[in-house]
């Protein structure tokens, strides 16, 4: 605000020059169109002056706390296995936290979905393109992103996966959205990632939803040889664990637990829609949408089997 007092001073002193030096009155009448003139310009740009000052005060705050930045929450020693056991001790609210699963070496921040039930771990999130997902085996192993907005795009990391899912039986939850504003979800049981030694092979159960089976590929029973990702092994660029004779996930810009190659690519290129590709290398769910249409957002997470049941 000092420059826009700074200006109004000046003002000021114009319109006290302009008594002073106009004394005599109609001796210069041009003399006072002129500082008129002057002084009308001073008033506009004060105005805009004014205008600018508190765009960049809005745009201060803006950064200082942005409507999307999500709230980290503190919960001082005690140590939590998993999201759900967040919840279980009365932190209702979503946000990021701290917890650290039986077999993880450290704690890890992860953003726990309090949503749909509570007690959600979120281990992936695609929302608008701002994170490459074509990445090496390195990144996807410790996990990459944003994990400090709430609607950040990230990989949790395939060795906390493996951690979280190793602690006992999980569900993994997969909540899509399409450009036309619809929601479909797909629900699998038993989830469970292995270790690095067995290069973090995919499980999963039985199937609910509404997206469609595209995980074990039971949408057709004659895809499934090639398009179950159960039993998986997974890959990256630059790591081929896939059944194909060439390399997916080098093909299809993601890593992901490549069967021949899949029907499902979560970590695919962010589109926007209807894609066309060398190869169906998009967000795909193909029974939702098909192979060339790339979806709007993706959130995959997972909680305890039987947590409904223990907090009803
Ligand atoms: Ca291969």
């Amino acid at each position: 605000m000092e420059s826009f007092k700074m200006l109004h001073f000046l003002v000021i002193w114009i319109v006290l020059d302009l008594d002073l030096t106009n004394s005599a009155p109609d001796e210069c009448p041009l003399e006072r169109e002129r500082l008129q003139a002057q002084l009308k310009s001073l008033e506009v740009r004060a105005v805009k002056q004014q205008e600018m000052i508190q765009r960049l005060t809005n745009l201060s705050m803006q950064k200082q706390n942005p409507v999307n930045e999500s709230i980290f929450f503190d919960l001082g020693e005690r140590q939590y296995t998993d999201c759900a056991q967040v919840f279980s001790n009365g932190n209702k609210a979503s946000g990021f936290y701290l917890i650290k699963p039986m077999s993880s070496p450290a704690q890890i921040r992860v953003y726990c979905d309090m949503t749909e039930g509570g007690g959600w771990t979120v281990l992936q999130r695609r929302t608008d393109g701002s994170q490459s997902f074509d990445r090496d085996w390195k990144d996807y192993k410790v996990g990459f992103g944003d994990l400090k907005s709430a609607s950040g795009e990230f990989w949790i990391g395939n060795d906390n996966l493996h951690y979280l899912t190793s602690q006992g039986e999980y569900i993994l939850r997969i909540n899509l959205e399409d450009f036309e504003g619809s929601h479909r979800f797909a629900v699998y049981g038993k989830f469970k990632v292995d270790g690095e030694e067995n290069h973090y092979q995919l499980q999963i159960g039985r199937y609910t939803g509404n997206a469609g089976d595209a995980l074990s590929g039971n949408y057709n029973p004659g895809a499934q040889s090639w398009a179950s990702h159960h039993g998986m092994k997974f890959s990256t660029r630059d790591k081929d664990n896939d059944h194909y004779d060439r390399n997916c996930a080098r093909e299809d810009k993601a890593g992901w637990w490549f069967n021949k190659c899949h029907t499902a690519n979560l970590n695919g290129i962010y589109y926007k829609g209807p894609y066309s590709a060398v190869t169906d290398n998009g967000i795909v769910w193909y029974p939702w949408h098909g192979w060339w249409y790339s979806l709007k957002s993706v959130e995959m997470k997972i909680r305890p089997a039987g947590f409904e049941l223990s907090e009803d």
